[in-house]
């Protein structure tokens, strides 16, 4: 097989590219836009030559996703037996840098791109009807209609069927409310017209889903896929369910979303998607479903009845793309969207609802990012820090959390290493490591005991040093200093680095300056230290040596029942 890449090859739109400008930033038109501009920026590679939609596509992803730096995302031209009409899309923010890109930020550290997302989420920006849109340029009722038109990948071997569902937004409406919800659920093509649906417990959709249940109707759903990124973002984040999740989407790309009327059911979708699956959720039909290669990097899940969708209809732009996402073991494309969702998500709740005092949360991407957090704050009062770690596992952004370690504001919470060290020199493990029982733990996860339905434990670690420990004049803390050369120290060998190696203009201003707080400060400290010599006393002496201390016969402390004699 011919194994062909082009890099320059066109894409069906060239308009609208944007790049960074000083000032007012542009969102992207839609998803074509972003393909453009990822490109432009070598961040996207074509792939022309024909590859194999079955189980093929997940090997190129994850040697992608294996190369360090990360390789770059995958648009895949030519699917064996599609027509070049139909072409595959993954990875466009498989990176903090696409990450960045896709909100239109210029920095890539994930605290800076946290600060950003929270900022933005704060002030929504609602959606705005169109008339019509791309999406639909085609549409396909009944007999016409065929999930499988789409180059849908079989991703794994052990997955049970081709998923065409791993990238998109899943909208649904609460039935009492009307406030519009985005997940992102899995989708598995079932035969041209149904679709498995994935819904965990604390899942918005399967709270509208059951609401629907009760009344015995189906809930109507519209599968949007290849919106603007931000769209993926916001279905994938655990967010309040007040919120329009179209309208925080907004906020992320900072513009409005066109929204147009569904075809056959009674939803909005954004009106430049790819591809848009209308369909009904029976309150009472259910297929077997799964295995699928997962989150967690396993196929753990199994075999199971999942919900039945009922495809009504399927809406979609010419040359359409399918954007997906290969799961499975870390790191992959996922990891970074639940990793800045779910960090700006805890940040927001701290700052509104306490406990106050948090710094920074990381979820690592290593650490399969929904499942773990680092908190760092700086502990103000005993029980503080447990009290964060409590309140951030039993939230709702927090909601597949596992494990949680809480750290000091001395500690990186980004670098794993410092974290690491914490772990082991600020931890008593019977008291500082909380076990959660009985938590909701999704069967992904595959050290959730096969029994449990979907509960497994939970753990925090708390890392930081425990305000209960004693204060300790030596320290002039309750804990002890940590060993590394003085902020003064430190800053004099800047100077003479700079100085002797880079062979820069020595200061000796300056340097004098240090060495003479040096010289002054700690020198006279150990002085009046060392001068406290001591002989140790008998009592001390016994004290010192404790048991091994051997009993003399005149011992007053020993004596016998009966042993009446004086000594
Ligand atoms: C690729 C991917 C696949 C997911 N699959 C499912 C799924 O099958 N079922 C589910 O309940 N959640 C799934 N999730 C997690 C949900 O999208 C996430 O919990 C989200 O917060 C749900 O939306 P909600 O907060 O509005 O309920 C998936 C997330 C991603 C990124
Ligand atoms: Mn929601």
């Amino acid at each position: 097989m011919k194994i062909g890449i082009s890099h320059h090859a066109r894409l069906g739109t060239k308009s609208g590219r944007r790049r960074h400008r000083k000032g007012k930033e542009m969102a992207y038109k839609d998803l074509r836009d972003f393909i453009g501009v990822l490109e432009q920026a070598g961040e996207l590679l074509r792939i022309s030559a024909e590859v194999d939609w079955r189980y093929e596509v997940s090997g190129w992803i994850r040697k992608t996703d294996d190369m360090r730096p990360r390789g770059p995302a995958l648009l895949f031209e030519n699917l064996r037996g599609y027509s070049k009409d139909y072409r595959l899309v993954s990875g466009l923010i498989g990176s903090n840098r696409r990450f960045a890109m896709a909100l239109n930020l210029p920095f890539t550290s994930p605290l800076e791109i946290v600060g950003a997302f929270r900022d933005r989420i704060k002030a929504p920006i609602s959606p705005v009807m169109a008339s019509d849109g791309p999406c639909q340029e085609n549409i396909h009722f009944g007999e016409d209609i065929d999930l499988l038109e789409f180059p849908v990948p079989w991703w794994h071997p052990r997955d049970g069927g081709r998923f065409i569902g791993t990238w998109h937004g899943v909208i649904s409406k609460d039935l009492h409310t009307g406030i519009r919800n985005v997940g992102m659920h899995r989708v598995q093509v079932f035969d041209r017209n149904h679709t498995g649906i994935g819904m965990l417990a604390m899942a918005h959709l399967s709270h509208h889903f059951s609401q629907r249940q009760r009344i015995g109707q189906p809930l109507e759903v519209a599968i949007v896929i290849g919106a603007d990124e931000t769209v993926a973002m916001v279905a994938g984040t655990g967010f309040p369910p007040d919120a329009d999740e179209l309208a925080l989407a907004g906020a992320l790309r900072q513009e409005p979303i066109p929204l147009v009327k569904c075809k056959t059911v009674d939803l909005e979708v954004p009106a430049n998607a790819e591809i848009v699956i209308e369909g009904i959720v029976s309150p009472t039909e259910r297929h077997l479903e799964g295995p699928f290669g997962e989150w967690a990097g396993y196929h753990a899940g199994g075999v199971r009845l999942r919900p039945l969708l009922t495809v009504k209809a399927i809406t979609h732009r010419n040359q359409p793309i399918l954007r997906g996402c290969l799961l499975g073991k870390p790191v992959t494309e996922d990891q970074f969207l639940y990793s800045i969702g779910i960090m700006a998500e805890a940040l927001r709740m701290f700052e509104s609802h306490g406990p106050e005092g948090v710094l920074a949360v990381n979820c690592p991407p290593e650490g399969v990012a929904l499942a773990s957090a680092i908190v760092q704050l700086q502990p103000r009062y005993v029980g503080h820090s447990l009290n964060a770690g409590r309140t951030l596992i039993s939230s709702r952004v927090g909601s597949h959390l596992k494990t949680i370690v809480l750290v000091d504001d001395d500690i990186d919470p980004f670098d794993l290493g410092q974290v690491w060290w914490a772990i082991n020199t600020r931890v008593q493990g019977s008291r500082d490591i909380e076990v959660f029982k009985f938590s909701t733990e999704p069967r992904s996860d595959p050290s959730v005991p096969r029994q449990n339905a979907e509960f497994g434990d939970k753990i925090i670690i708390d890392a930081t040093k425990k305000l209960d420990y004693p204060y300790n004049p030596n320290y002039g803390s309750h804990w002890a200093p940590v060993c590394v050369p003085e902020a003064e120290v430190m800053d004099l060998v800047e100077l003479r680095w700079q100085s002797i190696v880079d062979q820069k203009r020595p200061e000796p201003d300056k340097e004098a300056e240090f060495r003479q707080f040096l010289d002054g400060e700690f020198e006279q400290y150990w002085k009046q230290w060392r001068a406290k010599a001591h002989v140790l006393s008998e009592e001390e002496m016994k004290a010192e040596l404790g048991r091994s201390f051997p009993m003399q016969k005149g011992d007053t402390y020993r004596r016998s029942p009966g042993d009446t004699k004086k000594r």
